[in-house]
Protein backbone atom coordinates (compact mmCIF):
# COMPACT_ATOMS: atom_id res chain seq x y z
CA UNK A 1 0.00 0.00 0.00
CA UNK A 2 1.25 3.48 -0.89
CA UNK A 3 2.28 5.90 1.85
CA UNK A 4 -1.18 7.77 1.45
CA UNK A 5 -3.64 5.19 1.99
CA UNK A 6 -1.34 3.85 4.78
CA UNK A 7 -1.65 7.32 6.42
CA UNK A 8 -5.22 8.24 5.57
CA UNK A 9 -6.39 4.81 6.92
CA UNK A 10 -4.44 4.63 10.22
CA UNK A 11 -5.72 7.95 10.90
CA UNK A 12 -9.32 7.21 9.86
CA UNK A 13 -8.99 4.07 12.30
CA UNK A 14 -7.44 5.91 14.99
CA UNK A 15 -10.66 8.40 14.63
CA UNK A 16 -13.52 5.88 14.18
CA UNK A 17 -11.86 4.60 17.53
CA UNK A 18 -12.19 7.65 19.65
CA UNK A 19 -15.19 8.98 18.83
CA UNK A 20 -16.81 5.61 19.42
CA UNK A 21 -15.32 4.64 22.73
CA UNK A 22 -18.00 4.02 25.16
CA UNK A 23 -17.61 5.98 28.52
CA UNK A 24 -17.59 4.72 31.90
CA UNK A 25 -18.84 6.58 35.28
CA UNK A 26 -16.10 6.55 37.91
CA UNK A 27 -17.28 6.42 41.90
CA UNK A 28 -17.71 9.94 42.80
CA UNK A 29 -18.29 11.72 46.13
CA UNK A 30 -22.45 11.54 46.08
CA UNK A 31 -23.07 14.95 44.11
CA UNK A 32 -21.74 14.03 41.02
CA UNK A 33 -19.89 11.17 38.94
CA UNK A 34 -17.30 12.10 36.82
CA UNK A 35 -16.28 9.81 33.85
CA UNK A 36 -12.94 7.43 32.60
CA UNK A 37 -12.66 9.74 29.48
CA UNK A 38 -12.84 13.34 27.86
CA UNK A 39 -15.90 13.81 25.57
CA UNK A 40 -14.16 15.35 23.07
CA UNK A 41 -10.89 16.30 22.30
CA UNK A 42 -8.58 17.65 19.78
CA UNK A 43 -8.36 14.11 18.02
CA UNK A 44 -11.72 14.09 17.66
CA UNK A 45 -12.01 16.58 15.50
CA UNK A 46 -12.91 15.20 11.88
CA UNK A 47 -10.29 14.19 9.60
CA UNK A 48 -11.42 16.11 6.72
CA UNK A 49 -10.99 19.09 8.39
CA UNK A 50 -7.42 18.54 8.87
CA UNK A 51 -6.42 16.44 6.20
CA UNK A 52 -6.24 17.04 2.27
CA UNK A 53 -7.64 14.31 0.73
CA UNK A 54 -6.32 14.79 -2.62
CA UNK A 55 -3.41 12.42 -3.08
CA UNK A 56 -2.27 14.55 -6.39
CA UNK A 57 -2.07 17.47 -3.52
CA UNK A 58 -0.86 15.38 -0.43
CA UNK A 59 1.14 12.56 -1.78
CA UNK A 60 2.21 12.12 2.11
CA UNK A 61 -0.89 12.48 3.56
CA UNK A 62 0.07 14.97 6.24
CA UNK A 63 -2.04 17.42 8.46
CA UNK A 64 -2.33 20.97 6.50
CA UNK A 65 -4.48 22.11 9.61
CA UNK A 66 -3.65 21.62 12.75
CA UNK A 67 -6.52 22.26 15.87
CA UNK A 68 -5.14 22.67 18.98
CA UNK A 69 -8.01 21.93 21.42
CA UNK A 70 -11.26 22.07 21.94
CA UNK A 71 -13.01 23.62 24.96
CA UNK A 72 -14.95 25.68 26.84
CA UNK A 73 -18.65 24.17 25.03
CA UNK A 74 -22.12 25.70 25.12
CA UNK A 75 -24.20 22.68 25.48
CA UNK A 76 -28.51 22.10 24.76
CA UNK A 77 -30.33 19.27 24.06
CA UNK A 78 -31.89 19.25 20.44
CA UNK A 79 -34.09 17.26 18.81
CA UNK A 80 -33.41 14.83 21.70
CA UNK A 81 -29.42 14.76 21.24
CA UNK A 82 -27.04 16.18 23.38
CA UNK A 83 -25.41 19.13 21.56
CA UNK A 84 -22.17 20.77 22.62
CA UNK A 85 -21.70 23.97 20.62
CA UNK A 86 -17.87 23.70 21.16
CA UNK A 87 -14.92 26.25 20.87
CA UNK A 88 -12.64 24.77 18.69
CA UNK A 89 -8.96 26.59 18.55
CA UNK A 90 -7.10 26.14 15.73
CA UNK A 91 -3.14 26.09 15.29
CA UNK A 92 -3.82 29.64 14.22
CA UNK A 93 -4.70 30.07 18.08
CA UNK A 94 -8.10 31.58 16.22
CA UNK A 95 -10.95 30.00 17.94
CA UNK A 96 -14.57 29.11 15.92
CA UNK A 97 -17.92 27.61 16.88
CA UNK A 98 -18.50 23.76 15.59
CA UNK A 99 -21.51 21.56 16.79
CA UNK A 100 -20.68 18.11 17.94
CA UNK A 101 -23.74 15.57 18.80
CA UNK A 102 -24.39 12.88 21.04
CA UNK A 103 -27.08 10.53 21.67
CA UNK A 104 -26.59 9.85 25.30
CA UNK A 105 -24.68 12.71 25.97
CA UNK A 106 -21.30 10.71 27.38
CA UNK A 107 -20.02 9.58 24.59
CA UNK A 108 -19.83 8.86 20.96
CA UNK A 109 -19.92 12.83 20.31
CA UNK A 110 -19.61 13.40 16.29
CA UNK A 111 -19.19 17.00 14.96
CA UNK A 112 -21.45 17.98 12.31
CA UNK A 113 -19.90 18.15 9.07
CA UNK A 114 -18.91 22.14 8.69
CA UNK A 115 -17.99 24.26 12.07
CA UNK A 116 -20.75 27.54 12.78
CA UNK A 117 -20.50 30.22 9.89
CA UNK A 118 -20.56 32.94 12.39
CA UNK A 119 -22.01 36.39 10.70
CA UNK A 120 -19.44 39.43 11.63
CA UNK A 121 -20.50 42.72 12.94
CA UNK A 122 -19.34 45.87 11.42
CA UNK A 123 -16.50 45.67 13.28
CA UNK A 124 -14.97 42.69 12.56
CA UNK A 125 -13.67 40.38 15.63
CA UNK A 126 -10.15 38.65 16.09
CA UNK A 127 -11.94 35.77 18.00
CA UNK A 128 -14.27 34.50 19.44
CA UNK A 129 -14.84 31.51 21.94
CA UNK A 130 -17.06 30.56 24.73
CA UNK A 131 -20.22 30.49 23.71
CA UNK A 132 -23.47 30.16 26.72
CA UNK A 133 -26.66 28.77 24.45
CA UNK A 134 -30.19 30.01 25.82
CA UNK A 135 -33.13 28.57 24.42
CA UNK A 136 -35.49 31.94 25.44
CA UNK A 137 -39.38 32.19 25.77
CA UNK A 138 -39.39 34.26 22.93
CA UNK A 139 -38.63 31.27 20.71
CA UNK A 140 -35.38 31.40 19.76
CA UNK A 141 -31.98 30.05 20.24
CA UNK A 142 -29.54 32.64 21.34
CA UNK A 143 -25.58 32.53 21.72
CA UNK A 144 -23.65 34.98 23.62
CA UNK A 145 -20.19 34.67 23.21
CA UNK A 146 -16.73 36.71 24.13
CA UNK A 147 -15.54 38.84 21.16
CA UNK A 148 -11.66 39.79 21.43
CA UNK A 149 -10.77 42.63 19.49
CA UNK A 150 -6.82 44.79 19.16
CA UNK A 151 -7.72 47.52 21.84
CA UNK A 152 -6.36 50.30 19.08
CA UNK A 153 -6.02 52.71 21.92
CA UNK A 154 -2.87 51.07 22.38
CA UNK A 155 -1.07 50.71 18.91
CA UNK A 156 2.50 50.02 20.00
CA UNK A 157 1.34 46.76 22.46
CA UNK A 158 0.63 44.02 20.50
CA UNK A 159 -1.40 42.06 23.41
CA UNK A 160 -3.70 44.77 24.50
CA UNK A 161 -7.00 43.42 23.59
CA UNK A 162 -10.83 44.20 24.50
CA UNK A 163 -13.36 41.56 25.34
CA UNK A 164 -16.83 42.51 24.46
CA UNK A 165 -20.13 40.42 24.22
CA UNK A 166 -21.39 39.02 20.83
CA UNK A 167 -25.12 38.36 20.56
CA UNK A 168 -26.19 36.20 17.92
CA UNK A 169 -29.71 33.88 17.56
CA UNK A 170 -30.83 31.06 15.27
CA UNK A 171 -33.86 28.48 14.57
CA UNK A 172 -31.46 25.71 13.75
CA UNK A 173 -28.14 26.04 14.92
CA UNK A 174 -26.76 26.20 11.62
CA UNK A 175 -28.46 29.62 10.64
CA UNK A 176 -27.30 32.36 12.79
CA UNK A 177 -28.49 36.33 12.74
CA UNK A 178 -25.92 38.37 14.37
CA UNK A 179 -27.28 41.03 16.41
CA UNK A 180 -24.91 43.79 17.45
CA UNK A 181 -22.32 43.47 20.73
CA UNK A 182 -23.74 43.96 23.69
CA UNK A 183 -22.93 47.83 24.69
CA UNK A 184 -21.98 48.45 27.80
CA UNK A 185 -19.35 51.08 30.01
CA UNK A 186 -16.90 48.38 30.68
CA UNK A 187 -15.13 44.80 29.26
CA UNK A 188 -16.96 41.82 29.32
CA UNK A 189 -16.74 38.09 29.21
CA UNK A 190 -19.07 35.79 30.69
CA UNK A 191 -22.10 37.35 29.39
CA UNK A 192 -25.29 34.46 29.95
CA UNK A 193 -29.13 35.26 28.52
CA UNK A 194 -31.65 34.37 31.73
CA UNK A 195 -33.87 32.24 29.61
CA UNK A 196 -37.18 33.87 30.66
CA UNK A 197 -38.63 37.51 30.51
CA UNK A 198 -38.11 39.43 33.94
CA UNK A 199 -40.90 41.73 34.32
CA UNK A 200 -40.86 41.79 30.83
CA UNK A 201 -37.46 42.33 30.03
CA UNK A 202 -34.16 40.48 28.79
CA UNK A 203 -32.58 39.39 31.35
CA UNK A 204 -28.23 38.88 31.35
CA UNK A 205 -25.58 37.62 33.65
CA UNK A 206 -22.83 39.81 33.00
CA UNK A 207 -18.92 39.86 34.46
CA UNK A 208 -17.95 43.62 34.41
CA UNK A 209 -14.36 44.08 34.05
CA UNK A 210 -12.34 46.80 34.32
CA UNK A 211 -9.52 45.29 31.66
CA UNK A 212 -9.23 42.23 28.84
CA UNK A 213 -7.97 40.16 31.73
CA UNK A 214 -8.19 41.98 34.85
CA UNK A 215 -11.68 42.55 36.63
CA UNK A 216 -10.39 45.44 38.58
CA UNK A 217 -13.11 46.92 40.00
CA UNK A 218 -15.84 44.53 38.76
CA UNK A 219 -16.86 43.11 41.94
CA UNK A 220 -18.47 39.55 40.72
CA UNK A 221 -21.44 37.98 38.51
CA UNK A 222 -23.63 41.20 37.58
CA UNK A 223 -27.30 41.13 36.61
CA UNK A 224 -28.93 43.71 34.07
CA UNK A 225 -32.63 44.05 32.54
CA UNK A 226 -32.63 44.61 28.43
CA UNK A 227 -35.06 46.37 26.96
CA UNK A 228 -34.40 45.47 23.11
CA UNK A 229 -32.37 42.61 22.47
CA UNK A 230 -31.94 43.55 19.12
CA UNK A 231 -30.20 46.53 20.10
CA UNK A 232 -28.51 45.78 23.72
CA UNK A 233 -27.55 47.67 26.13
CA UNK A 234 -26.77 47.59 30.05
CA UNK A 235 -28.04 50.60 31.45
CA UNK A 236 -27.70 49.30 34.93
CA UNK A 237 -25.24 46.64 36.59
CA UNK A 238 -26.54 45.10 39.45
CA UNK A 239 -23.78 42.80 41.33
CA UNK A 240 -25.60 39.22 42.60
CA UNK A 241 -22.54 37.20 43.43
CA UNK A 242 -19.68 38.74 44.88
CA UNK A 243 -15.98 38.03 45.28
CA UNK A 244 -14.32 37.65 48.19
CA UNK A 245 -10.90 37.91 49.82
CA UNK A 246 -9.25 34.38 50.61
CA UNK A 247 -12.06 32.73 48.53
CA UNK A 248 -12.30 30.45 45.56
CA UNK A 249 -13.26 33.04 43.68
CA UNK A 250 -11.04 36.14 45.43
CA UNK A 251 -9.64 37.01 42.07
CA UNK A 252 -12.69 36.64 38.93
CA UNK A 253 -15.72 34.68 38.82
CA UNK A 254 -18.20 34.11 35.99
CA UNK A 255 -21.02 32.83 35.19
CA UNK A 256 -21.28 29.51 33.18
CA UNK A 257 -24.39 28.50 31.69
CA UNK A 258 -28.07 29.96 32.29
CA UNK A 259 -29.40 28.38 35.24
CA UNK A 260 -31.82 25.94 35.73
CA UNK A 261 -35.00 26.26 37.13
CA UNK A 262 -35.61 23.92 39.87
CA UNK A 263 -39.35 23.77 42.51
CA UNK A 264 -36.44 25.15 44.76
CA UNK A 265 -34.55 28.30 42.97
CA UNK A 266 -32.80 28.89 39.83
CA UNK A 267 -29.50 26.59 40.19
CA UNK A 268 -26.29 28.19 39.19
CA UNK A 269 -23.31 26.81 37.94
CA UNK A 270 -20.06 29.27 37.85
CA UNK A 271 -16.44 29.52 37.71
CA UNK A 272 -14.46 31.19 40.46
CA UNK A 273 -10.73 32.10 40.39
CA UNK A 274 -7.83 32.54 42.81
CA UNK A 275 -4.20 33.39 42.23
CA UNK A 276 -1.45 30.80 43.64
CA UNK A 277 2.66 30.83 43.29
CA UNK A 278 1.95 29.01 40.15
CA UNK A 279 -0.73 31.22 38.52
CA UNK A 280 -4.20 31.47 38.25
CA UNK A 281 -6.41 28.31 39.88
CA UNK A 282 -9.91 27.93 38.01
CA UNK A 283 -12.46 26.23 39.75
CA UNK A 284 -16.29 25.54 39.62
CA UNK A 285 -18.90 26.35 42.31
CA UNK A 286 -23.11 26.14 42.43
CA UNK A 287 -25.37 28.52 43.82
CA UNK A 288 -29.16 29.41 44.21
CA UNK A 289 -31.16 32.46 43.65
CA UNK A 290 -34.73 32.84 44.17
CA UNK A 291 -37.54 31.60 41.80
CA UNK A 292 -39.33 34.78 41.59
CA UNK A 293 -36.56 37.19 42.00
CA UNK A 294 -33.14 35.08 40.03
CA UNK A 295 -31.31 38.41 41.06
CA UNK A 296 -31.34 37.78 44.81
CA UNK A 297 -29.00 34.59 46.22
CA UNK A 298 -30.83 31.83 48.62
CA UNK A 299 -27.73 29.81 48.78
CA UNK A 300 -24.18 30.04 48.43
CA UNK A 301 -22.45 26.28 49.23
CA UNK A 302 -18.85 27.06 50.58
CA UNK A 303 -15.74 26.14 48.24
CA UNK A 304 -15.28 24.67 44.83
CA UNK A 305 -17.93 22.26 44.07
CA UNK A 306 -15.27 20.74 40.95
CA UNK A 307 -11.48 21.57 40.70
CA UNK A 308 -8.94 19.70 38.30
CA UNK A 309 -7.87 15.94 39.14
CA UNK A 310 -5.21 14.36 37.47
CA UNK A 311 -4.68 14.97 34.02
CA UNK A 312 -7.37 17.53 34.06
CA UNK A 313 -4.70 19.23 35.71
CA UNK A 314 -2.35 19.66 32.33
CA UNK A 315 -2.91 21.61 29.39
CA UNK A 316 -2.60 24.64 27.49
CA UNK A 317 -3.34 26.11 30.42
CA UNK A 318 -2.76 24.38 33.65
CA UNK A 319 -4.50 24.34 36.90
CA UNK A 320 -8.32 25.12 34.92
CA UNK A 321 -11.67 24.22 35.14
CA UNK A 322 -14.08 26.21 32.66
CA UNK A 323 -17.52 25.15 31.99
CA UNK A 324 -20.23 27.01 29.88
CA UNK A 325 -22.63 24.34 29.10
CA UNK A 326 -25.25 21.74 30.80
CA UNK A 327 -28.22 19.62 29.97
CA UNK A 328 -31.03 19.17 32.44
CA UNK A 329 -33.03 15.93 31.29
CA UNK A 330 -36.99 15.92 32.27
CA UNK A 331 -36.24 13.00 34.54
CA UNK A 332 -33.72 15.26 36.26
CA UNK A 333 -30.22 14.01 35.10
CA UNK A 334 -27.81 16.69 34.82
CA UNK A 335 -25.52 16.42 32.29
CA UNK A 336 -22.10 19.07 33.37
CA UNK A 337 -19.79 19.97 30.27
CA UNK A 338 -16.48 21.12 31.74
CA UNK A 339 -13.27 21.56 30.16
CA UNK A 340 -9.69 21.19 31.91
CA UNK A 341 -7.01 23.23 31.41
CA UNK A 342 -8.37 24.49 28.13
CA UNK A 343 -7.92 21.94 26.58
CA UNK A 344 -10.31 19.03 26.12
CA UNK A 345 -14.00 18.15 26.94
CA UNK A 346 -15.52 15.75 29.91
CA UNK A 347 -18.89 15.28 31.10
CA UNK A 348 -19.63 14.72 35.14
CA UNK A 349 -23.02 13.82 35.49
CA UNK A 350 -25.69 14.21 38.76
CA UNK A 351 -29.61 15.13 39.30
CA UNK A 352 -31.19 18.20 39.96
CA UNK A 353 -32.12 17.01 43.86
CA UNK A 354 -28.19 16.07 44.22
CA UNK A 355 -27.37 19.44 43.32
CA UNK A 356 -29.71 21.28 44.74
CA UNK A 357 -29.46 19.18 47.99
CA UNK A 358 -26.37 20.35 47.96
CA UNK A 359 -26.51 24.35 47.23
CA UNK A 360 -29.22 23.97 50.48
CA UNK A 361 -26.96 21.88 53.00
CA UNK A 362 -23.07 22.49 52.12
CA UNK A 363 -22.16 25.22 54.89
CA UNK A 364 -21.06 28.62 53.16
CA UNK A 365 -18.15 30.07 53.52
CA UNK A 366 -17.09 31.48 56.61
CA UNK A 367 -14.50 33.66 55.09
CA UNK A 368 -11.77 32.90 58.47
CA UNK A 369 -10.68 29.35 59.72
CA UNK A 370 -12.24 30.20 62.93
CA UNK A 371 -15.24 29.89 61.46
CA UNK A 372 -14.08 26.89 59.24
CA UNK A 373 -13.37 24.65 62.09
CA UNK A 374 -16.41 25.76 64.30
CA UNK A 375 -18.34 24.97 60.90
CA UNK A 376 -16.62 21.39 61.38
CA UNK A 377 -16.37 20.67 64.59
CA UNK A 378 -20.55 20.94 64.33
CA UNK A 379 -20.57 18.33 62.18
CA UNK A 380 -18.67 15.99 64.24
CA UNK A 381 -20.15 16.86 67.65
CA UNK A 382 -23.47 15.96 65.23
CA UNK A 383 -21.78 12.88 63.96
CA UNK A 384 -20.70 11.47 67.10
CA UNK A 385 -23.51 11.70 68.96
CA UNK A 386 -25.23 10.00 66.35
CA UNK A 387 -22.63 6.95 66.87
CA UNK A 388 -22.79 7.23 70.21
CA UNK A 389 -18.98 7.52 70.65
O1 LIG B 1 -7.75 30.39 30.64
C1 LIG B 1 -8.81 30.21 31.52
C2 LIG B 1 -10.04 30.99 31.05
O2 LIG B 1 -9.74 32.37 31.04
C3 LIG B 1 -10.80 33.24 30.68
O3 LIG B 1 -11.82 33.20 31.66
P1 LIG B 1 -12.08 34.50 32.61
O4 LIG B 1 -12.62 35.53 31.72
O5 LIG B 1 -13.03 34.16 33.68
O6 LIG B 1 -10.76 34.81 33.16
C4 LIG B 1 -11.38 32.89 29.33
O7 LIG B 1 -10.45 33.25 28.34
C5 LIG B 1 -11.67 31.40 29.21
O8 LIG B 1 -11.95 31.12 27.86
C6 LIG B 1 -10.49 30.56 29.66
O9 LIG B 1 -10.87 29.20 29.72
Amino acid sequence: MDLFNYRKNLVLARYEELVTRPNTPIQGNGVYERYANPVITAEMVPPTWKYDFNPATNPYFMERIGCNATLNSGAIKWNGKYILMVRVEGNDRKSFFAVAESPNGIDNFRFWPHPVTMPDTEDPATNVYDMRLTHHEDGWVYGLFCVERHDDSCPGDLSAATAACGIARTRDLINWERLPDLKCKSQQRNVVLHPEFVNGKYALYTRPQDGFIDTGSGGGIGWALIDDITNAEVTEETIIDRRYYHTIKETKNGEGPHPIKTSKGWLHLAHGVRGCASGLRYVLYLYMTSLEEPWKKIASPGGYFMAPVGGEYIGDVMNVLFTNGWIADEDGKVFIYYASSDTRMHVATSTIDRLVDYCLNTPEDGLSTSESVRTLNRLIDSNLEILGE
